[in-house]
């Protein structure tokens, strides 16, 4: 017997066969395959076969629904029932199958850093390290695959992307020697010296406990209570109220790996590093009130910006550097106590050094797939880079894979594809949850002389993992930190100081809005004490917001050299998919309006038209957003290619006009209004035709600075010009 089955025989007396399913829209067809810009996780199976990013097995195969098994289903929109009024029956395999299938699909979330957004790409090393290091991706000219996972630390997976917060900054390396990850942040301070405060810290920034509120905020009592009273937090604090916490972009961030890292080179000769990853687009952030009306207007902001920009090919890039330190018994430099974690070396007294270059070219496939399961660990190291004792860094060494262990559900979560080393893998780890290699031999175990021997140690010159012999100082157990650890102040100041007016302005304002959300008049009386040590400007004007008194400071503020690198403005960056829009209106001039986002676009920017409706201008160029669903934070400028409101110059009143209104052609539209005031308040770069009576309606001076008028064909370039320094600075004074 052979063949498909078809429907089952009439069965004399019963009633009618089912008829077959509704017919399908289209027809049928194997699955689509990827669109371009994405890739799924190169893997290498429990046979050490390579598969591409297209050629996952376990993916969908073939045109039809099938059960988990591979059945084929006639029909999946209707229960197995007896007669068409139920009861349901219990043997319906594919009800069940589906509906527990379901019931388990959400996993837990990070317990920090739920909420992400990653991508593919590679690294490309510069090959200048081989003095520093043995690690081969970094000593020779290489490229290796990477995924990079950016996200925020407090919130729920479903929290939006501008909070403030601090920023993850994730990178998985997969060299021919190992998997290297990078789990770094946007700040290169933390807030606390020893991990084993960090369940407390993070206590204190989640939600309340009670009613589970502010989500994803920093702005509440229990974080300003802790950071307070924990005063190793104030720098980490700081860098949280400067526009560092509020990014424009993932692409616009820097990464820091934070702790001191050790290298180590093919002589044996070490090194102390600390890791920078320096975008190319420069450090950008948005404005507080843009990052509050973002949150509303679009909460995937981050995420959708990261997709969008990969898939236009705008690819982002950020150079790895290092900041190199001599590796002395004392791991001090310049004063500077290379093992806390609360402080940087200013890159005056140490440069980075540019090591190689990450683009990131390719968005996941499957969000979960990849994004949601791929798991970094801080002791994931090849050969040649070495943990140091830094006791921040030396309790996330067992954080990470205990996390993995609940989040993704048992010890092999190295076999998920996003995870798979694309080094061979031979270690003698063995069954347990979701064990999908089926591994030969009967010897897990060595010596053994019944797999051949098989697996073998590494010897000398076989790139082996090193265990620098650092010597570890005779001492007793206690638990102290070094009073090196002590000084919880003098570098606050100097990031304070070392801002820009405008900017040192967004931190007084962050921390009189995040005061302003505690309730006990005791935290922000103890808060206001930190801000007296830190900058008594800086406390009075907290305090002024606050309606409070500024205190005396405990101690001076200690004044020090001021770090120019930590200011964001100045200097001009490239403004490669950087968002313009333009707004028309029914007299604008198409050809105009058309030439404009061709421009733009071969500019490498990214034009929105914003229309009155959707649909197409006259001569069919697309329209993106309309009156209403345009809002200017999405734009990093904004050309009013308008000229609604104006009169025509053969003008004659308009039948149903009131007095006052402008002849010919009624009122300007509010929204538009509203899209350039706030633009403009927002110190954006906008530009108007001269005919467009917007500038006057919006409160909007023709001569501002970074206010441009004039037919928009001409003036693009001086736009985009001040695109370049990303904000219209001199607004703010
Ligand atoms: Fe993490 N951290 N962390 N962390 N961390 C996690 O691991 C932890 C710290 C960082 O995109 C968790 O897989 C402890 C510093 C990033 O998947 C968890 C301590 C820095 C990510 C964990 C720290 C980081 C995490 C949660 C103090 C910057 C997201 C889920 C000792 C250098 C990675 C997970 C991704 C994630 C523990 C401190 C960065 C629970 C115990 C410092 C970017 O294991």
């Amino acid at each position: 017997m052979s063949g498909a089955c078809t429907v089952s025989p009439h069965i004399p007396g019963a009633p009618a066969p089912t008829p077959p399913p509704v017919a399908e829209p289209t027809e049928a067809r194997e699955p689509l395959p990827p669109k371009d810009d994405q890739q799924g996780p190169e893997t290498v199976s429990a046979t050490g076969e390579r598969s591409g990013a297209d050629q996952d097995v376990r993916a969908q195969r073939g045109s039809f629904l099938t059960t988990s098994q591979g059945a084929r289903i006639r029909d999946t929109d209707h229960s197995l029932k007896a007669g068409p009024r139920g009861p349901t029956l219990l043997q319906d395999h594919h009800l069940r199958e589906k509906i527990t299938h379901f019931d388990h699909e959400r996993i837990p979330e990070r317990v920090v850093h739920a909420r992400g957004a990653a991508a593919h790409g590679v690294f490309e090393s510069y090959g200048n390290a081989a003095n520093l290091t043995c690690a081969k991706f970094l000593a020779e000219k290489t490229t290796v695959p990477v995924f990079t996972r950016f996200s925020t630390v407090v919130g729920s997976r479903g929290s939006a992307d501008a909070v403030r917060d601090t920023r993850g900054f994730a990178t998985k390396m997969y060299t021919d020697e190992g998997t290297f990850d990078l789990v770094g942040n946007n700040i290169p301070v933390f807030f606390i010296q020893d991990g084993i405060k960090f369940p407390d810290i993070v206590h204190a920034a989640k939600p309340h406990p009670d009613r589970e509120i502010p989500q994803a905020q920093s702005a509440h009592d229990t974080f300003w209570d802790f950071v307070s009273l924990h005063t190793e937090a104030q720098a980490h604090v700081m860098w949280q109220m400067s526009d560092r916490a509020i990014p424009r972009s993932y692409r616009t961030m820097e990464g820091f790996g934070v702790h001191t890292f050790r290298l180590v080179n093919a002589e044996g000769q070490s090194s102390l590093v600390k890791f920078h990853w320096k975008p190319k687009l420069g450090v950008h952030s948005v404005l507080w009130e843009e990052a509050q009306l973002i949150n509303g207007a679009d909460p995937d902001f981050h995420r959708r910006d990261l997709a969008d920009a990969i898939e236009a090919g705008a690819y982002p890039q950020w150079e790895l550097g290092v900041q190199v330190f001599p590796d002395t018994d004392e791991e001090v430099f310049a004063g500077i106590d290379l093992l806390d974690p609360t402080k940087i070396v200013p890159e005056e007294l140490a440069p980075v050094k540019p090591i190689g270059m990450l683009t990131l070219n390719a968005n996941p496939k499957n969000y979960f797939a990849e994004t949601e399961q791929v798991a970094f660990h801080p002791g994931h190291l090849v050969p040649g880079i070495e943990v140091t004792n830094d006791p921040l860094l030396q309790a996330r060494l067992f954080s990470y894979i205990d996390t993995q262990i609940t989040r993704l559900g048992g010890p092999n979560f190295s076999q998920i594809p996003i995870n798979r080393p694309h080094a061979p893998v031979n270690d003698m780890l063995r069954d347990g949850f979701h064990q999908s290699a089926v591994h030969t031999g009967v010897a897990p175990y060595r010596p053994n002389s019944l797999d051949g021997g098989c697996p073998f140690h590494a010897g000398d010159g076989q790139a082996a993992l090193i265990d620098f012999p650092e010597a570890v100082q005779e001492a007793v157990k206690l638990r102290e930190s070094p009073a090196s650890f002590e000084d919880h102040y003098s570098q606050v100041t100097q990031f304070f100081r070392s801002l820009m007016p405008a900017e040192q302005d967004h931190v007084i304002q962050a921390y009189t809005f995040e005061l302003g959300k505690c309730f006990e008049p005791a935290i922000r009386e103890r808060q206001l004490q930190r801000l007296a040590n830190i900058d008594a400007d800086l406390c009075a004007a907290v305090a002024t917001g606050l309606g409070m008194t500024a205190p005396d400071p405990e101690q001076p503020p200690r004044d020090s050299e001021p770090s120019p690198a930590l200011s964001q403005i100045g200097g001009t960056w490239p403004v490669d998919g950087r968002i313009i829009g333009i707004a028309v209106d029914a007299d604008s001039d198409a050809a105009t309006v058309a030439d404009l986002a061709e421009r733009i676009d071969d500019a490498g920017m990214v034009p929105l038209i914003i229309a009155p409706t959707a649909g197409t201008l006259d001569d069919g160029t697309p329209i993106q957003r309309t009156y209403l669903t345009a809002r200017s934070v999405e734009f990093d400028a904004i050309v009013f290619a308008t000229v609604q409101g104006a009169p025509a110059a053969d003008a004659v009143p308009d039948r149903d006009a009131k007095a006052g209104d402008p002849v010919g052609r009624g009122p300007v539209d509010p929204r538009l209004v509203l899209l350039a005031a706030e633009a403009f308040r927002h110190a954006k770069a906008v530009l108007f035709t001269e005919q467009t009576p917007i500038p006057e309606a919006a409160g909007i001076d023709r001569n501002a600075p970074g206010v441009l008028v004039g037919a928009p064909l001409d003036h693009l370039d001086d736009l985009v010009g001040l695109l370049g320094q990303h904000r219209v600075w001199e607004r703010f004074a």
